[in-house]
């Protein structure tokens, strides 16, 4: 018999190159789509032909993480082996901006689900996409599964909530509930809001003539950045792992913002010269024109400043470790972007 795996956030980065991942290992795959004014399938489109699917092994709910009706439906209907909640409001900036939707949708959204299973079926296995932000103003470095939480933001204090409430039902209920902590991931189809895609979309417009300048925050912040389709992997793994358990993904490298502006502007040949710092900080082209600056609306209330993770404790007992590089994701990135335009 087929495994059934239900994703919530099929639409989003990871909700993609998960459904992919697992309907090449032979799985059926329902995934959980909010109702919108737009399309908002791009990222699952190609799903519906080969190599990947047909209509029969890829399918689409209506379902929203704000109504626990909606998720005991789906849940009793597909009767599935494994949920992954990839759905989230998922940019930290934004969660400063709407703190209550963030709770309600971050938090309360995987009690709503965590619920639904001890009452449905306490076999079915449960993933939580933890994050990085968790750790937020670092205690440690690097950081790993020991290291304490100090959250940041309404998104990562919501996140600290959804961990900590999936080692509770495991605990108190049997469940197998496992949590991921990930670091930054990206890909070609990551969000436009967030600091890599956008740099790579306005550095190929700017090569381009299309652009004329790119506006950005806190150039100093440094992250571990891997690519998204690596960590999906990680996540069917802690799944398969004979007894749930919480794992740190990352690649233990990092980079500043500033650094992954000069590594896209070199892979783009693209010679540019910094002047400045902190928010004064500009970049110029070969002609000197000033093609980068910062602006205080992408700065952030409170700052994650640095992030770097420890990946041992899943590359022992789950046999996982980064496959490409930074180097990799950034000319996919870029190939992908030019591809577009
Ligand atoms: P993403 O691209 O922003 O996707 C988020 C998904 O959640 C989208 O499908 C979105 O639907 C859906 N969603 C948002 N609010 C919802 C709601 N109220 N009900 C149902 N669905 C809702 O995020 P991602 O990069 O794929 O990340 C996946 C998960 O991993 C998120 O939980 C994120 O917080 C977490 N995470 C990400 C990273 C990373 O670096 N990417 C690192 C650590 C943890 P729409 O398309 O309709 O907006
Ligand atoms: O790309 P970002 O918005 O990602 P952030 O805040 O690290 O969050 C992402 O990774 C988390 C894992 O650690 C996930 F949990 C979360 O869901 C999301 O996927 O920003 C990265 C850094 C920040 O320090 C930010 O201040 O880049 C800095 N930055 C500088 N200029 C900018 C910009 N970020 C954005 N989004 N836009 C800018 O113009």
């Amino acid at each position: 018999m087929k495994k059934k795996a239900i994703i919530f956030g099929i639409t989003g980065q990871d909700g993609s190159y998960l459904s992919k991942f697992l309907l090449k290992k032979n799985y059926i795959v329902h995934g959980v789509k909010r109702r919108v004014s737009n399309l908002n399938t791009e990222r699952i489109d190609d799903i519906y032909s080969e190599p990947f699917s047909n209509d029969k092994n890829f399918i689409l709910h209506y379902g929203d993480l704000t109504d626990s009706l909606s998720i005991n439906h789906i849940i009793k209907k597909v009767k599935p082996n494994e949920i992954y909640n990839l759905a989230a409001q998922s940019h930290v900036a934004v969660s400063f901006e709407i703190p209550s939707y963030t709770t309600n949708t971050d938090a309360l959204g995987t009690l709503k689900i965590l619920e639904s299973i001890k009452e449905i079926d306490k076999k079915i296995k449960f993933y939580q996409a933890g994050s990085s932000e968790m750790f937020g103003k670092v205690v440690e470095t690097p950081q790993s599964e020991k290291t304490p939480f100090y959250p940041r933001s309404p998104y990562a204090v919501a996140k600290v909530y959804s961990h900590w409430i999936t080692i509770n039902y495991r605990e108190s209920y049997g469940m197998f509930a496992a949590n991921g902590i990930l670091f930054n991931h990206e890909s070609p189809i990551r969000g436009e809001t967030f600091v890599t895609r956008k740099i790579v979309k306005a550095l190929c417009k700017i090569k381009n003539n299309k652009q004329k300048k790119l506006y950005l925050g806190n150039i100093d912040a440094k992250r571990d950045w891997g690519h998204a389709e690596d960590y999906v992997e990680a996540m069917w793994k802690i799944l398969q792992h004979h007894k749930p358990d919480d794992f740190v993904i990352c690649t233990g490298k990092q980079y500043s913002i500033k650094t992954f502006v000069n590594l896209t502007a070199k892979t783009l040949k693209m010679p540019i010269k910094w002047k400045g710092k902190g928010i004064n900080a500009k970049a110029f082209d070969r002609n000197n024109n000033c093609i980068i600056e910062c602006k205080k609306k992408y700065f952030r209330p409170a700052e994650v400043d640095s992030l770097i993770g420890d990946y041992s404790k899943a590359k022992k007992i789950l046999n996982w470790k980064p496959n490409k590089s930074i180097h990799d994701l950034i000319k996919e990135m870029i190939d992908y972007e030019l591809n577009r335009s």
